[in-house]
């Protein structure tokens, strides 16, 4: 069943210079990246990307992590798509916590744990169709994306938008 899921890689992955290591493993799913942008995080974005963890004791750390106070202030945002893109995607990417992700998995492999608890594990993959609908809709508007995954509607804009000079 064709699917598709959000990666991010996230502040720690593009710091290390991991960008090409993921796309290079993410490539051996043989999925298609349907979209991809540069996101400068912002509280408001991060916060609601994680609304589900906001009860969590790491929830601040992690809100800091995503939006790039520790590494650089940028995440790289994917959409691929495919074949049983969710599960393929999580594969690879292993389990949350990277100390005990398979280590051939990119979050056992480039991972850690910091000394202040932040699972630091270079990139986020949706976890189900909900998700990835919810997740794809917050980081992408549908012109970013090649083709319609997702119902969409016309709608006038008269906000002002920034233009090259
Ligand atoms: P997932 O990213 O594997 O879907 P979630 O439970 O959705 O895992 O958590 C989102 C992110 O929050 C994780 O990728 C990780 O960066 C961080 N995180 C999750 N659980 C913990 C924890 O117990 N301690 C510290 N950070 C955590
Ligand atoms: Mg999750």
């Amino acid at each position: 069943m064709d699917q598709q899921t959000l990666v991010l890689i996230k502040p720690d992955g593009l710091k290390k210079s991991l960008t090409g290591n993921v796309l290079t493993r993410l490539s051996e799913t043989k999925l298609e990246i349907i979209g991809a942008r540069m996101v400068r995080v912002t509280r408001e974005l991060a916060e609601e990307h994680y609304k589900e963890l906001k009860d969590k004791p790491f929830f601040e750390e992690l809100i800091k992590y995503i939006m790039g106070e520790y590494h650089k202030k940028k995440v790289m945002a994917l959409v691929y798509w495919g074949d049983n893109a969710i599960d393929k995607v999580r594969e690879i990417c292993g389990t949350t916590n990277p100390e005990e992700a398979d280590s051939v998995s990119i979050r056992g492999a480039y991972g850690r744990i910091t000394t202040a608890g932040v699972y630091e594990n270079v990139i986020h993959a949706s976890a189900n169709d909900s998700d990835a609908e919810r997740e794809i809709k917050l980081w992408f508007t549908p012109e970013e994306i090649i083709f319609d995954i997702y119902p969409t509607k016309e709608e006038e804009k008269c906000a002002v938008r920034r233009v090259w000079a």
